[in-house]
């Protein structure tokens, strides 16, 4: 008998250690991850993790040998900077491991025949404004507008939505006896801050890596103008957004792709924000031209009233929360101890 688990990839990073933590406070469930990297030790008691590359197929074939999938939360992507260094790796790790990974789901729905739910977390990066003035004149934007990305990772996160979608929908129904197909949802987040981890090879890194540097007395030099602004979101309810998703009756989906967002702040906003908390902090801007070009395409804030209404999605917190109940004191807290 396989085991019967939720498929996390992508665990070690930012996202998925934190989901990793929700999931596990309910003893029902069995939790399967996988990352390039090892889980922090911390994090190591609450899954059977395994070390390994989503592009080693024969590892993918041995974990379905092993266990039965329920769910998968495919994490695992290249952000959008590092993708525009590697974009060839990006293609690899967010397209083609994501096509095995829904492959999989399909041959499991149907052997099962019950379909196999696959949450896949999109991006703000599926959207590509022109330029400044349309961004400004396009305040908040909805799923099916302007999806014409201008990074790699943009052009993978959108084309994975897509092929989702058809997996759910289409993949194998032209046999007389139509297999179960998969339970496709995604989501768009915005930029995520962490109290506890910085991410790496982002767009969006300069507020969460303004705030952890600040923490930390470090000087930080931001990479776009002060006035650059997108929306942005804290991990607890990126992970609330996830699992919500997750929960929702699939009957009260009308669509298979959601933005979900909190609030939207500007560069300055941001290090205002900062320094109100951490006055001694040295914070400047020294805008990188091409990753501050990456940001002014991403809209300055997104529609999520689709969320809202289908599955009740609404943020537990606004830019005074987040800072004053979440970030703030978490953060603080959190480097006072590691200097213990
Ligand atoms: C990135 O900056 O690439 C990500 C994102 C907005 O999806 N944080």
């Amino acid at each position: 008998m396989r085991k019967r688990v939720i498929f996390i990839t992508g665990a070690s990073g930012e996202v998925g250690q934190a989901l990793l933590k929700e999931l596990a406070q309910h003893a029902e469930n069995q939790i399967l991850t996988m990352d390039l990297h090892p889980l922090p030790p911390e994090l190591r008691s609450l899954s059977t993790h395994v070390e390994g590359d989503l592009l080693n197929l024969r590892l993918l074939a041995r974990l379905v040998s092993e266990y039965e999938i329920d769910a998968i939360y495919h994490l695992a992507a290249l952000l959008s900077t590092r993708a525009e260094i590697q974009p060839e790796e990006a293609h690899q790790v967010n397209v083609e491991a994501t096509l095995q990974l829904l492959k999989i789901a399909a041959e499991e729905s149907q052997w099962r025949k019950r379909s196999v739910q696959f949450i896949f977390p999109s991006s703000i990066a599926a959207y590509g404004l022109p330029d400044r003035e349309t961004k400004a004149h396009f305040q908040r934007v909805r799923e099916f507008e302007w999806n014409q990305p201008r990074t790699m990772y943009g052009c993978n996160k959108l084309y994975c939505e897509q092929l989702g979608s058809y997996f759910s929908r289409y993949y194998r129904q032209l046999a007389a006896e139509q297999p179960p197909t998969i339970d496709f949802r995604s989501v768009r987040f915005p930029g995520l801050i962490s109290a506890y981890t910085i991410p790496s090879g982002g767009t969006s890194d300069y507020a969460p890596e303004m705030l952890h540097a600040a923490a930390q007395g470090i000087p930080y030099a931001c990479f776009v103008r002060e006035d650059a602004r997108i929306p942005f979101m804290v991990m607890p309810d990126a992970v609330r957004a996830l699992l919500l998703l997750a929960r929702a009756p699939r009957a009260q989906l009308t669509r298979q792709v959601y933005n979900v967002t909190s609030f939207s702040l500007s560069a300055a906003q941001i290090r205002d924000r900062v320094l109100a908390a951490f006055p001694d902090a040295v914070i400047t801007f020294q805008p990188d031209l091409k990753r501050e070009a990456i940001v002014d395409s991403w809209p300055a804030d997104i529609d999520d009233s689709a969320a809202r209404m289908d599955w009740n999605w609404a943020p537990e917190y606004d830019a005074d929360r987040a800072f004053s109940d979440y970030l703030i004191p978490t953060i603080k807290q959190r480097y006072a101890q590691l200097q213990l």
